[in-house]
């Protein structure tokens, strides 16, 4: 479950971890407590009701205990928002378009992908916009995700942390076939990632022959048959 690969991950798993500890003391103190009283005050032990008044002191302290807990929630979750913002001067740009039913990644110098390439260890931010309708932009492995809309032009961006192949999902419905939105980020090594941006040609002619392979009949995969 923790195996982020993105300079987010980290802080996005501390608050999701934090945000599950407390909220599964809280069911099972909670529960307990329900049915310990229940037990209890049943009416066979306490035949005649009593009213009970309150208790300033545990009513301060079930107010301030929780309050203190989603303030710390709040700022951890606001700490890592603003870091998600806050997009590096020297990141390397790739403008992603988002349509039904794929992705198109276009980089600085003009080349356009169907998946994603991007060099370990660099920021890189992406300028997301949508061609038709609503979408999102997901890598569940980078722990980011941005709506994208059509006439909006939006901002996201990531160090990826680990080299491989990683996920891109949409995470908006956004019509018939948006269960198989699904693309790929390919995080090189710098070297690979120079070699592959100046190797036009043969990459080019490389993920043709991708494209071909894939396009065998029991490859593809058949929507709502
Ligand atoms: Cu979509």
């Amino acid at each position: 479950m923790f195996d982020g690969a993105s300079n987010f991950a980290h802080s996005v798993d501390s608050v999701f971890l934090f945000t599950l500890i407390v909220s599964v003391f809280f069911l099972v103190l909670i529960t307990f407590l329900m049915i310990f009283f229940v037990i209890k005050y049943n009416r066979k032990r306490n035949p005649k009701a009593t009213n009970i008044e309150g208790h300033v002191g545990l009513e301060i302290l079930w107010t301030a205990i929780p309050t203190v807990l989603v303030l710390i929630m709040f700022w951890y979750g606001w700490i890592g928002y603003k870091e998600m913002e806050d997009i590096p001067d020297d990141a390397l740009t790739v403008d992603v378009t988002a349509m039904m039913w794929n992705w198109k990644f276009k980089y600085e110098n003009g080349r356009e992908t169907d998946s994603l390439y991007v060099p370990v260890n660099t920021p890189v931010a992406l300028n997301l916009r949508s061609s038709d309708v609503n979408h999102a932009f997901y890598i569940p492995a980078f722990r980011i995700k941005k709506d994208v809309y059509p006439g909006q032009d939006r901002k996201i961006w990531f160090e990826a942390t680990n080299e491989g192949a990683f996920d891109i999902a949409c995470a908006e419905y956004c019509g018939l076939q948006h269960s198989y939105m699904y693309s790929k980020i390919f995080v090189l090594s710098e070297n690979d990632f120079n070699k592959w941006m100046n190797q036009e040609e043969q990459i080019e002619s490389e993920s043709q022959d991708d494209a071909e392979q894939l396009k065998t009949p029991d490859e593809i995969p058949v929507a709502g048959s």
